[in-house]
């Protein structure tokens, strides 16, 4: 048998249907992200910088785009004889298997994949979040802390707790209390939805839960809290670095503008920790001799002839003549043409943006939008057609 110390499985399954029109047919994992990178590239590159070569990748929702992604993981390195990427789609058997119904189930479903490495640990991670961790460092914790399981844990905003596994812990780490999303908050110490377990101990949570048919199958709403009740030892790993979860579409918006900053973007050139991806090669950015761009990401295979500000510009977008772009996301492949203005505005992959139009700014009268407006992938956006999400809203056009 083949013995892993520690092996990642990756759930990259989830709807994501708060990012809207994104996802409509791409899953979460595989949404674009600053320019060149799609978000799972954050958690498989943390694989590789932490030296975990074995990952399992749990997919089920609209999983082409993100399957031919992957590939054979060799862009992360990953693509090793003994362990590597292994794409894992719910078995769908003869007599028996089904939709994975929840993150636990997934894992369930997944037992003889782990079994075949005979792990020590198993790391849990999400597709869908921004971050660069060494995994390694947690994992010394966890033994060190002789727990079964550790999270591992940030501070949020207080406002925001309710949207994340809250916990209390007492003076050495150990967690005490666990709330899957409370709606009164009693910390703000969130879990991330990365977890490093026993291989031991999780195969009898796992076990159990299946029994339990009041269980949705679920880490944080039932694994977590049983484990806790029943007095195991469950430890917080504080990560002190930077972490976002871009499960809706302004934490992305905000995630995606962040990347600006100089300070975030220097995360994409330190070569301890790099960031790899499986963009295609393509030709270099061509930029007009009308063009100006100012504060903004421009990715390969663009044309830019009009105007980019504070924008994202993914790779192989056209900005046509006088158009004027700012605080924007340009998704893979999109096109503006001529005459175009888009405000605060994020394009899907692959969408026109006709002549004349008008997105977020409506020029003259009215002052630009303080939402966003987010234009569903392969959409066409007709002449001269005018879009205002307002204020503070979040206007889908799919
Ligand atoms: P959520 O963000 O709500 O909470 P969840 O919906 O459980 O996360 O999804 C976690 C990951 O699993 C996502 O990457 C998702 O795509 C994937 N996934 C969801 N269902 C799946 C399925 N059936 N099969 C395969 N993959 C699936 C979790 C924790 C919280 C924690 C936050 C941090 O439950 O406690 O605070 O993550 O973001
Ligand atoms: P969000 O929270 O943005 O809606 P997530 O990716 O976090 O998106 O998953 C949302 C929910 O959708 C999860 O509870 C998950 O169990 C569920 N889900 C996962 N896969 C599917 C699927 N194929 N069909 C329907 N629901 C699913």
């Amino acid at each position: 048998m083949r013995t892993k110390e520690c092996i990642a499985m990756l759930l990259a399954g989830g709807q994501g249907s708060r990012l809207g029109c994104l996802t409509r047919n791409i899953a979460k994992p595989a949404v674009s992200f600053a320019g060149k990178y799609r978000i799972i590239d954050f958690s498989l590159s943390n694989c590789t910088n932490s030296n975990i070569d074995t990952v399992g990748v749990l997919t089920q929702y609209k999983p082409f785009v993100l399957n031919s992604y992957i590939s054979v993981g060799s862009a992360w390195d990953l693509n090793c004889l003994n362990g590597g990427v292994h794409i894992l789609p719910p078995f769908v058997g003869e007599n028996q298997g089904s939709w994975y119904k929840g993150t636990a189930n997934a894992i369930y479903q997944n037992m003889d994949f782990i079994n075949f490495y005979n792990p020590e640990y198993i790391l849990i991670l999400s597709g869908d979040h921004i971050y660069q961790m060494d995994y390694y460092e947690m994992l010394s914790y966890h033994k060190q802390k002789k727990a079964e399981v550790t999270l591992s844990t940030i501070a949020v905003p207080w406002e925001e707790a309710s949207r994340f596994g809250i916990m209390m812990v007492d003076g050495e780490g150990r967690i005490t209390r666990f709330a899957e999303k409370p709606s009164r908050p009693e910390s703000n110490l969130a879990s991330m939805g990365v977890y490093i377990f026993n291989w031991d101990v999780l195969k009898e949570a796992l076990l159990e839960d299946e029994q339990d048919r009041q269980s949705d199958h679920d880490f944080g709403k039932n694994v977590l809290p049983r484990l806790l009740q029943q007095g195991k030892r469950l430890y917080s790993y504080l990560f002190q670095g930077y972490w976002r979860d871009v499960g809706t579409i302004e934490s992305y918006y905000n995630a995606n503008m962040e990347v600006l900053r100089e300070e975030r973007n220097d995360m994409f050139f330190e070569l301890k920790r790099r960031i790899f991806s499986n963009e295609e090669i393509l030709a270099p950015q061509y930029i007009g001799d009308q063009a100006k761009i100012h504060h903004s990401l421009i990715g390969n295979g663009c044309t830019i002839l009009g105007e980019v500000h504070d924008s994202i510009i993914a790779s192989g977008v056209y900005v046509g003549k006088g158009s004027v772009i700012e605080h924007s996301i340009l998704l893979p492949n999109s096109e503006v043409h001529g005459d175009v203005r888009l405000w605060k505005t994020i394009l899907g992959e692959n969408a026109i943006v006709r002549n004349h139009c008008r997105i977020g700014d409506e020029a003259e009268e009215n002052p630009p939008q303080e939402g966003i407006t987010v234009i569903g992938d392969h959409l066409q956006i007709q002449e001269s057609t005018v879009i205002n999400a307002g204020k503070n809203v979040i206007k889908t056009i799919s």
